[in-house]
């Protein structure tokens, strides 16, 4: 790693980020059932059909979690918390072990002078709201406000920052269009109205956070750069349409209080009666804003309709996922967010990071190079953004462990710690040894 904490303007802040649902291990401490448990448990949705009833059992492990956390001298930790742990039922009472774990924690990461960043929703929505349309219920703005302010009460007058949902592309547009992610729907009015309802629900629970006097609120938002596949101008629109739905929806619908045309298009049809007067509500002022950013697409007009488009790669290297790696465009988002729809707010980038084929070597270390030139890279392109004038104000790994990656299980690994899935044993890998030392104070 070429880089150290030197090269960061005084006071730029490094973290490495995990979220509930993939590391703690759900089966423990009464936690109630999500829509990923039951997506995991059909058939053809998740590899292998695994769960995260046990993940990295953090549950039990916590303590040396922190402490490995605390020796990559990183300055903060993004963590979520599980709505399903918190309130087995959605709603109601809370569990009482799950509020505890989560004091603990935050404790833990003050006394290892930690700073937490809290998450509210990294996607386990318990499964008795899902059975009552789960996104699709406008209902569901005022349980997570609800929610939100549950968590305030145990833990905000400790956390350092506080997100509300996390990359809502994911829990709107996957989750409800392609349907690869719980629900696992494809339904576009579904999409319209998830979507909508996760941008009501952050400004709800902004607003019922605000009034409790909780400071440092912030926004999450996945990007990926859409490149048009060739010069036509057919691939060029798909792409801007690719861009308008990943991208600029929900930036948009934050910052602006607009949806772009190039979504309404397809999805205006299918949005709640009265969706416009919710802008009042979304538009609700943050502290922050977070981007997520791992690759880009290269984006064709397909046949079929709207939005009539389709992702392919290029010849860039890829991840073990197949992403392509283009730093540039980590870069070239942060400008942008910067001149369209942010101006002086500062920027974080929550999450950044590679999976990559990690393999545990005789004498037990893990060799990966190629995660740590990946870092740097993307560092690289933070630094440019900065020197660009952006106001970027810290970088978070994705992720501190190998986890449940979701839909690939536990077969794809974006650690800079690696796990055993079989022992669970802990083992820093070489990425993790560069950054404690570029990390260094
Ligand atoms: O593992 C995920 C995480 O849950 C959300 N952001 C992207 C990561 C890598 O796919």
């Amino acid at each position: 790693m070429h880089l150290t904490r030197a090269d960061f303007p005084e006071g730029f802040l490094f973290g490495a980020a995990t979220s509930s649902y993939q590391i703690e291990g759900h089966g423990h401490g009464g936690a109630g059932r999500t829509h990923w448990d039951d997506f995991a448990a059909t058939p053809g949705n998740v590899v292998r059909a695994e769960d995260g009833r046990i993940a990295c059992d953090h549950y039990h492990r916590v303590d040396e979690d922190l402490d490995l956390l605390a020796a990559m001298n990183v300055d903060v930790y993004r963590f979520s918390t599980s709505w399903a742990r918190i309130l087995p039922e959605g709603r109601g009472t809370p569990n009482p072990e799950g509020l505890d774990f989560y004091d603990r924690l935050v404790d833990g990461l003050l006394e290892r002078d930690l700073k937490p960043a809290v998450t509210l929703y990294h996607w386990e929505l318990p499964s008795v709201l899902a059975d009552l349309g789960g996104w699709r219920n406008p209902e569901i703005a005022n349980w997570f406000a609800d929610f939100s302010e549950v968590v305030m009460d145990r833990l905000g007058d400790r956390l350092w920052s506080v997100a509300t949902i996390n990359e809502p592309w994911c829990v709107g547009w996957l989750s409800h269009f392609v349907g690869a992610h719980a629900p696992g729907l494809r339904d576009i009015r579904a999409t319209a109205r998830a979507m909508h309802h996760i941008l009501l629900a952050h400004g709800r629970a902004i607003q019922a956070m605000r009034a409790k006097g909780i400071g440092n609120l912030g926004w999450v938002c996945n990007l990926e750069w859409a490149d048009p596949a060739d010069d036509s101008d057919a691939a060029k629109a798909a792409a801007a349409r690719y861009d308008a739905i990943y991208n600029r929806f929900f930036l948009g619908g934050v910052f602006k209080g607009e949806y772009p045309a190039l979504v309404l298009d397809g999805l205006e049809p299918h949005l709640p009666r009265g969706w416009q007067d919710d802008f009042a509500t979304i538009t609700e002022p943050v502290d922050w804003c977070g981007l997520n950013y791992y690759t880009r697409s290269l984006v064709s007009e397909s046949s079929g309709s709207w939005p009539a488009h389709a992702t392919g790669h290029g010849d860039l290297p890829v991840n073990s996922i197949g992403w392509e790696i283009y730093p540039q465009g980590l870069r070239d988002f942060l400008v942008r967010t910067r001149d369209e729809y942010t101006g002086e707010l500062p920027l974080i980038v929550t999450e950044n990071g590679m999976a990559a084929n990690d393999v545990m070597q005789a004498d037990g270390t893990v060799d990966d190079t190629d995660r740590i030139a990946y870092v740097a890279a993307h560092l690289d392109a933070v630094r440019e953004a900065i020197a660009a004038g952006v106001p970027v104000t810290g970088y978070f790994l994705w992720s501190l462990m190998d986890n449940y990656e979701w839909s690939y299980g536990y077969e794809k690994r974006f650690g800079a710690i690696h796990i055993d899935f079989d022992t669970l044993k802990r083992t820093p890998k070489s990425s993790y040894h560069a950054l404690r030392s570029a990390f260094r104070r």
